[in-house]
């Protein structure tokens, strides 16, 4: 039995690449792998409801771009036997093993928009991947327009999370981006039409990738990237990924949300009720009306508390 990494998949066939021998090959999934015993705490990221928490659970979990996988080196369909437990996993895009996200946000086609970050950066933070917040077509907007969205994100950047701007066309902004890569599993991430394949392209145009003006008639984009892809990259790998049009938010306990909000942890020490406070409905919280967190995000975050809320009272 050998090891590999899974780099692509495409209608049931796995693109696998032997660990050891780097070699390529075709592989199916073998029917063994169809069913694994998963527990609470899962490696595997398949919800475990509440309701069914005690329960030990019989679910169907298929070998995904990312994992690592034994294979049978003598069968001519190289079928994968098993998938090793995953480091991280994300759903949308759905890739396992990863050590960064690179969250694309173009600023305008499509317009960029800070609740779509928020959200972003809450799942990246709860599935424990490091993430880059990535604005693209910087050329594509004034000075002025920009220089006003660079103040807004600088908060980002305050609270600790790195930030390019890059216009990939001219692949202006990529001699500080493309260290980033070295030696790491990044995935690419975003709405259809952010630039994800263009940006690859532009690190490896050998790559000649698909790409696609979003259609204006539609008002959105046409998801042009239809599977995720592994592409070797300076040491690592860099993944391209189908686009989005909208993130699942239906996987959090309530309470579990303000500690994605990574800034709003140091603020508690003055919450009436410190780290209980789920900053919403509690009395002399210091996070709802602090001045010192930028707006958008104690709404954005108010915003999603009260969706999940909604959620789970549906039940
Ligand atoms: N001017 C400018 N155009 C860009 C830039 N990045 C991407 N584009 C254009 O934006 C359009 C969409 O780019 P894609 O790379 O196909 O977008 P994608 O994120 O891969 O989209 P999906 O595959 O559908 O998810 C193309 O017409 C690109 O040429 C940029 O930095 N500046
Ligand atoms: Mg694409």
């Amino acid at each position: 039995m050998r090891k590999a990494r899974i780099l692509k998949l495409i209608g049931g066939w796995y693109t696998i690449e032997d660990l050891t021998t780097k070699a390529i090959y075709d592989a199916k999934a073998s029917g063994k792998l169809r069913y694994m015993r998963l527990e609470e705490d899962s490696a595997f990221l398949e919800q475990v409801t509440k309701r069914v928490k005690k329960e030990i659970q019989i679910k169907q979990v298929p070998p995904k771009v990312g994992d690592i996988v034994s294979y049978d080196d003598s069968d001519i369909n190289k079928p994968i036997q098993e998938i090793f437990p995953r480091k991280n996993e994300l759903k949308r895009p759905d890739i396992a093993n990863v050590d960064q996200a690179l969250l694309l946000f173009s600023t305008i086609e499509p317009h960029f928009n800070f609740n779509l970050l928020d959200q972003f950066l809450v799942l990246i933070e709860k599935a424990d991947i490091k993430p880059l917040i990535i604005v693209t077509k910087k050329d594509l907007v004034s000075l002025q327009e920009l220089t006003k969205l660079k103040n807004k994100l600088s908060y980002y950047q305050k609270i600790g999370y790195q930030l390019y701007y890059v216009n990939s066309k001219e692949k202006s902004g990529f001699d500080d981006l493309k260290k980033v890569f070295t030696n790491k599993v990044t995935v690419l991430a975003g709405q259809t039409g952010v630039g994800k394949s263009t940006l690859i392209n532009a690190l490896m145009p050998e790559l000649n990738i698909e790409t696609q003006a979003i259609s204006r008639a539609l008002g959105r984009g046409k998801h042009t990237t239809r599977h995720t892809e592994l592409y070797h990259y300076y040491g690592g790998y860099v993944a391209d990924t189908p686009g989005f049009s909208k993130l699942d938010f239906n996987i959090f306990n309530k309470e579990e949300l303000k500690q994605y909000f990574i800034e709003f942890e140091k603020y508690n020490h003055l919450c009436q009720f410190k780290n209980k406070c789920n900053h919403v409905y509690e009395p002399n919280c210091n996070v709802k009306n602090n001045p010192e967190i930028l707006l958008s995000r104690r709404e954005n975050y108010q915003k999603f508390f009260k969706e999940i809320e909604s959620q789970k009272e549906r039940y």
